[in-house]
């Protein structure tokens, strides 16, 4: 029998400091997941991340540091393509092409420029506004069928599907026309000193977020201090935003239900839950963190691993390149 072909996902994430609870749970955790049941490109997406300045050094640090950090989180170049975007010199060509199809009027309209306008107001450059040409090049290189993104990079998978239709039309079938991927599982977790706010890594209040790489000291002391409510009862209920956030992250962290954890601590205050969501939580991240020394012991075994997956992700990348510059009119 015929085996049937796997659809692909295609997704990135940029090299931009520490990977906290959030990106795992809500993100990396489920590009792991995907493996068994698609055909899966990740990407270090380093080229985005000059849209805000760096500082080389650190820079250099954080991309090496994210591509460790995927590999120890699981995902498996086995079965997997595992590359950092600026080897692959497609996504730079395409994302200039791309430009050209997608409108200054399409471009001003993402609520993610008009908020970096705002938040890196001394550096609005014309990147920053392209950013969209350049994950719509990411996407379509690889004619992937589907994209997990999180909610706030909903409206540049939005502006990725016009773009392609667009092309499409005028052109014929040059590239997959991606649907968005919102996986069931996914936890959305939020700041642990307010938890109305997602738990994001730009926080100024380092108590607010945990990091894939924090201590386990750190995180149980970052737990202790979650801001809760003054019920004292641990169930799940509107209005409890604190204590709800926490059965989130036990919940994804332990596979058990809400039924289950208001069973467990019935009748115990909330500092018996916060040591016990803190526990769960290093257990989670300890194989990770000592998978990732591991690797960071042994760079030259980390640059042989990205260099073969850009060689795998290369081929297939300028074969759409090719296909759509032929289609507009250039000649090889
Ligand atoms: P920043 O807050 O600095 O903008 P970020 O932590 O939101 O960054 P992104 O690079 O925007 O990180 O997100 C990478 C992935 O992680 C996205 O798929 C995003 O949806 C997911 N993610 C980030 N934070 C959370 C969170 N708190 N809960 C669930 N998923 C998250
Ligand atoms: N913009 C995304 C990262 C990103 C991406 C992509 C995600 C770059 N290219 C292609 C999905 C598909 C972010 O900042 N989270």
């Amino acid at each position: 029998m015929e085996e049937q072909k796997k659809q692909r996902i295609y997704s990135a994430i940029q090299p931009s400091g520490m990977l906290t609870l959030g990106n795992y749970l809500g993100a990396l955790r489920n590009w792991v997941a995907m493996q068994d049941e698609y055909e899966c490109i990740y990407t270090v997406a380093d080229l985005h991340a000059i849209t805000v300045r760096q500082t080389p050094a650190d820079f250099r640090r954080q991309i090496l540091e994210t591509y460790a950090l995927l590999l120890a989180v699981g995902v498996d170049t086995s079965r997997s393509i595992l590359f950092i975007q600026s080897h692959v010199a497609e996504h730079s060509q395409l994302a200039w092409l791309l430009n050209c199809y997608t409108q200054f009027g399409e471009l001003s309209r993402m609520t993610q420029f008009k908020e970096k306008s705002i938040s890196h107001a001394d550096n609005v450059n014309a990147g920053l506004f392209t950013y969209p040409a350049l994950m719509a090049a990411d996407i379509l290189l690889y004619q992937a069928d589907r994209v997990p993104v999180g909610h706030d990079q909903k409206q540049h998978l939005e502006l990725t599907r016009d773009v392609a239709i667009r092309f499409n039309n005028l052109y014929g079938d040059v590239f997959t026309v991606p649907e968005p991927f919102i996986p069931k599982t996914g936890a959305r977790v939020k700041s642990l000193q307010d938890p109305t706010q997602k738990m994001s890594k730009s926080d100024a209040n380092p108590n607010a977020w945990v990091a894939i790489l924090d201590k386990p000291d750190d995180i149980m002391r970052k737990f202790k201090r979650a801001v809760t409510d003054s019920e004292s009862c641990v169930r799940y209920a509107e209005g409890k935003d604190g204590i709800n956030n926490l059965m989130e992250i036990y919940a994804a962290v332990t596979g058990k239900t809400y039924q289950t954890i208001e069973g467990e601590f019935a009748g115990k205050g909330y500092g018996n839950f916060k040591l016990a969501v803190g526990e769960a939580v290093v257990e989670t991240l300890r194989p990770i963190q000592a998978t990732f020394a591991d690797l960071m012991k042994n760079k030259d075994y980390l640059q042989s691993v990205w260099r073969e997956n850009a060689q795998k992700a290369e081929p297939i990348a300028r074969r759409t390149l090719a296909k759509a510059m032929k289609k507009i009119g250039y000649i090889f």
